[in-house]
């Protein structure tokens, strides 16, 4: 008899830390965890880990051979920045990763006779405003507008998307009896911002890597203008969201895909807010042209009223309370 299990992979990654935690404190204690690094000690013991690639079609024939899979949260990925340099290998990891798990996710629904539910994070990065005027006209972005990315990785995220729905909806369609296949769900999150990890590669990273250098009380330029606007969540919210639209029934979802966000602010308006709890910190500003031109052509905003209405999507966290309750705490605590 195989073990039944939910699979987290990218599971030693920013989100993965914060949702092996969540799972684990609602009393779910059959998780597998996949990624090329261990877990940081703190989640060790929290989950079975394999330290594998994703890529490698052995340890994912294992992994089912061993794991009955209910639900997949789908984690692994190259952000933005980090793929421009190697945009063929992100491609590897970003959509034949993602093809490789939904054709697994596909078998296992045959299986089982019922759905695998598939949980996909997407992003902003699947946007591209063409200029800064049209961005300031479009403050919050719907879903189907503007899916003009101009990175590998925002590329990689919005076709990644598609496919989901293809495998959940379209699979096999010419079968005659056609397969049970996966049940896909997707989040486009804004840059997320943790207390406890430190994001890398990724392009919304200066928001957190302000703050977090403003507790370790070491100075911090910024890669970007302080006009620079995007659309930003703290970590528990994005796990809350992953986790309220994995519950959520699928007669009330309208779309396998859904924008969701927290608070929208500039570079320099974070900047005012790291001052506030930190007002020694040395933030200055000589913005990257290219980070710059990738971050420009994210949205200002989203706009989020179909997860709100469908499945009852609101975070707990503005900006306001993301910084007093959650984020300066937690990171005094680390640094201290
Ligand atoms: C990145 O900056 O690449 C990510 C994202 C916005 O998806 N944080």
């Amino acid at each position: 008899m195989r073990k039944k299990g939910i699979l987290i992979t990218g599971a030693a990654g920013e989100i993965g830390d914060s949702l092996i935690r969540a799972l684990t404190s609602q009393g779910e204690d059959q998780i597998v965890t996949l990624d090329l690094k261990p877990l940081p000690k703190e989640n060790e013991g929290l989950s079975t880990h394999i330290q594998g690639d994703l890529m490698d079609q052995a340890l994912l024939a294992r992994l089912v051979s061993e794991y009955e899979i209910g639900t997949i949260y789908h984690l692994a990925a190259l952000l933005s920045t980090r793929a421009e340099f190697t945009p063929e290998m992100a491609h590897q990891v970003n959509v034949e990763g993602t093809l490789n798990l939904l054709r697994l996710a596909s078998d296992q629904s045959q299986w089982r006779g019922e759905p695998v539910l598939f949980m996909f994070p997407s992003s902003i990065a699947a946007y591209g405003m063409p200029n800064l005027e049209i961005k300031a006209q479009y403050p919050r972005v719907r879903e189907w507008e503007w899916n003009y990315p101009t990175t590998m990785y925002g590329c990689n995220k919005l076709y990644c998307e598609m496919l989901g729905v293809y495998y959940s909806q379209y699979y096999r369609q010419l079968a005659v009896d056609r397969p049970v296949t996966l049940d896909f769900r997707a989040l486009r999150f804004p840059g997320l911002i943790s207390a406890f990890t430190v994001p890398s590669g990724g392009t919304s990273d200066y928001g957190p890597e302000m703050l977090h250098a403003a507790a370790k009380g070491v100075p911090y330029e910024a890669f970007v203008r302080p006009d620079t606007c995007i659309p930003f969540m703290a970590m528990p919210d994005a796990v809350t969201a992953l986790l309220k639209l994995a519950k959520a029934p699928a007669s009330a979802l309208s779309r396998r895909v859904y924008n969701v966000t927290s608070f929208s602010l500039t570079a320099a308006e974070f900047k005012d807010m790291v001052l506030r709890y930190f007002p020694n910190a040395q933030i200055s500003f000589r913005p990257d042209l290219k980070r710059q031109r990738i971050v420009d052509s994210w949205p200002a905003g989203l706009n989020d009223n179909d997860a709100r209405r469908d499945w009852g999507w609101k975070p707990d966290y503005d900006l306001e309370r993301a910084f007093a309750e959650y984020l300066v705490p937690n990171i005094r605590k680390r640094y201290q």
